[in-house]
């Protein structure tokens, strides 16, 4: 998509064992479709989409409406591309941790996943959200929604059980991030308090240069 026509560039990653529904899910997000036949991804992969944000103007206080352009970087689980993976931690703003909740080792994994991100990221507390898939699956879920949102609650993280299969959640988990990510960037941008995440607010051109990683101060 070579239209520069935005406010913000916002790049968000999926991770997560193979096979939870990354690949599924973040194809419900952009197209709102579900499709059955994603051979397994290689490596990375990105969708995009654009959205609109309203926060707060200049003056911290106004209603003010950004055209975002949203890139959601799709990771392969697989242990072999894991240095391919972690390199991609770096230049994203918020992360998408997703589990099946039909699959109770990839919740165990969850853990893996954070100190991996935690790592990694542009900081070590970066907004997260944590994404049980294929609630659909009703009669082979093996994980109990307390045990996902006690995980959730102990890294202070938001928890959505979603479905590709019905759209369950799909966009109120990539909306919650979305928020948080924009939150973190306001705070830095107006209140020069916040953990500045690897985009700042430059407009048009000079957004995809402003992918510079800045580490954080948390
Ligand atoms: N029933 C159901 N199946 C799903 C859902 N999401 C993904 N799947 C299936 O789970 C399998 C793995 O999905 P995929 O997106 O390739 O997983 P990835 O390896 O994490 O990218 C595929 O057969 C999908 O059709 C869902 O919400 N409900
Ligand atoms: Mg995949």
């Amino acid at each position: 998509m070579a239209n520069w026509d935005y406010d913000y560039l916002i790049k968000l990653l999926a991770l997560g064992d193979s096979g939870v529904g990354k690949t599924t899910f973040l194809y419900r997000y952009t197209d709102n479709k579900f499709n059955r036949k994603f051979t397994t991804t290689v490596g990375i992969d990105f969708r995009e989409k654009r959205v609109v944000y309203t926060g707060t103007g200049v003056d911290g206080a106004t209603e003010k409406n950004f055209r975002v352009h949203l890139q959601l970087w799709d990771t392969a689980g697989q242990e072999r591309f894991r240095s391919l993976t972690t390199a991609f931690f770096r230049d994203a703003m918020g992360f998408l941790l997703m589990f099946d909740l039909t699959n109770q080792q990839s919740f165990l994994n969850v853990r893996n996943w954070m100190s991996q991100l935690q790592a990694n990221a542009y900081c070590e507390s970066p907004d997260v959200v944590l994404v049980g898939t294929k609630a659909d699956v009703r009669d082979m879920r093996s994980v109990h929604a307390r045990q996902a949102r006690d995980l959730a609650d102990r890294y202070g993280i938001p928890y959505f059980e979603t479905s590709a299969v019905t759209g369950a959640d799909v966009e109120l988990a990539v909306t919650t991030l979305l928020d948080l990510v924009m939150k973190r960037m306001e705070q830095s941008t107006y209140g020069g308090q916040g953990s500045e995440p690897n985009g700042s607010p430059v407009s048009s051109h000079e957004v995809e240069e402003a992918s510079v990683r800045r580490r954080c101060a948390c």
